[in-house]
């Protein structure tokens, strides 16, 4: 049977991540990749064993032989590259936040559709089996009625002044930081897992560098820790390294959550805790395969994945047996598998985030934005 042919946009850490990924399914080829230079799209084909390199992703873009494309580069360029992807009539997997702004969001989607192209937005964090499983409980009435969430997505990689990366200059990133590049995650996990949505927000926005140390060469996004002292400029800053938003859900649940690149000691900790009125559950990304159980009059349990003992909804998102461990590179394949499911046969179920969710991001971000500008709650349409 013919593989469906698709393409890598981007060399960096998602590059990475999205080519091996792909390389588990057997119904698709990772035919070529684009990179921001010749050199750094052929050392990055050299290692991955992609032979077809690129420095302009437009000539994979006017390529009849390719399907798809995978956007991996910074935030900025996700929307002029997805849009002239899907008006080439190209299958879309963008990375998250969508775009830089909200009316880009709209504007992309509105191009997907017209397209009739199948549009996908990374939210991968929602495929781990044990977020299935919050999911599955939830749907089957385990938790009762949904009265109180709350949560972080806590990371240190950002702590010092000498810490650097694309992320920070609000150019390349879009005005949020830690809100759009983790506090996306988290929003995304509750109203997936809750089913519910945010339909109104208070937030409150921290910079504590208000300039940073820039260095004079190039980081990739977790390598900052190789660089010395001396190699940095100080620039001013415009982005936040935290912040904090009340949250209300629905007609009734109530909440909130942190976002935070500062948190000494914290890698990729998003924390989800989701308290009903039969159960409480919660969840951190940094022990996958376990899932804590909150009772009010019997003792509370922790249970570890296991296919066998999974909800029946929840179980397709695990692939191996109790005991062996699935993780983050496991939930980009959950997700994939799904994308490329629906590229081979229409008629498949929508498994997985789309630019409908993108939008619904941007839009959050937008009100975090203005909430946290005015210094009140905002709601949320
Ligand atoms: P990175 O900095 O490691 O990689 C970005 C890559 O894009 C670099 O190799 C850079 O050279 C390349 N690039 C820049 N301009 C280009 C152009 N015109 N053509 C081709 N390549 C170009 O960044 P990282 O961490 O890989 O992030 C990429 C995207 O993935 C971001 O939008 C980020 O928010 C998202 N992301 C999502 C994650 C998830 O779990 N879903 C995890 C990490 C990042
Ligand atoms: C960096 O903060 C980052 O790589 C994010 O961009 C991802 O979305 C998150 O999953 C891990 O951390």
């Amino acid at each position: 049977m013919a593989r469906i042919k698709t393409a890598v946009i981007g060399t960096g850490f998602m590059g990475r991540v999205h080519t091996e990924a792909i390389r588990r399914l057997p119904n698709v080829e990772v035919v070529a990749v684009a990179g921001l230079t010749e050199e750094l799209a052929s050392s990055f084909g050299r290692q991955m064993g992609i032979p077809r390199t690129t420095a302009d992703y437009r000539e994979l873009l006017q390529d009849p032989e390719i399907q798809a494309v995978h956007i991996c580069t910074p935030n900025a360029l996700h929307y002029p590259i997805a849009k002239q992807a899907v008006e080439a009539g190209k299958h879309v997997l963008c990375e998250k936040p969508m775009t830089l702004s909200l009316a880009e969001a709209k504007e992309l989607l509105e191009a997907a559709r017209k397209a009739g192209v199948v549009h996908c937005l990374n939210h991968n964090l929602r495929y781990y089996p044990m977020v299935q499983q919050m999911r599955a409980m939830r749907e089957a009435g385990e938790l009762g009625e949904i009265l109180v969430v709350q949560g972080t997505y806590s990371q240190d990689w950002l702590l010092y002044d000498t810490d650097w990366n694309w992320r920070i200059v609000s150019k390349e990133n879009g005005p949020l930081r830690a809100m759009g590049d983790i506090g996306s995650h988290w929003m995304d996990m509750v109203q997936h897992v809750t089913g519910l949505r945010i339909s109104s927000l208070c937030a409150d926005l921290m910079t504590f560098h208000k300039t940073r140390k820039r260095p004079k060469v190039d980081v990739e996004t977790f390598a900052g820790k190789t660089l010395r002292p001396e190699d940095y400029e100080e620039v001013p800053i415009d982005t936040e390294d935290y912040g904090a938003v009340l949250i209300r859900l629905g007609e009734r649940a109530r909440g909130c959550f942190t976002a935070s690149q500062v948190n000494t000691g914290c890698k990729n900790r998003l924390q989800i805790e989701i308290y009903g009125s039969k159960l409480g559950v919660m969840w951190n990304q940094e022990r996958p395969d376990e899932l804590w159980i909150g009772q009010r009059n019997s003792p509370n349990q922790i249970i570890v994945k296991d296919p066998a003992l999974m909800l029946e909804t929840a179980r397709s998102f695990a692939d191996l047996p109790g005991g062996h461990g699935e993780g983050y590179d496991d939930a980009h394949k959950q997700v994939f598998r799904r994308f490329y499911r629906k590229i081979e046969d229409p008629s498949a179920p929508v498994e997985f985030p789309t630019f409908e969710d993108g939008v619904r991001g941007m839009l959050l971000l937008e009100k975090i934005l203005e909430s946290a500008r005015k210094g009140g709650w905002v709601d949320v349409e």
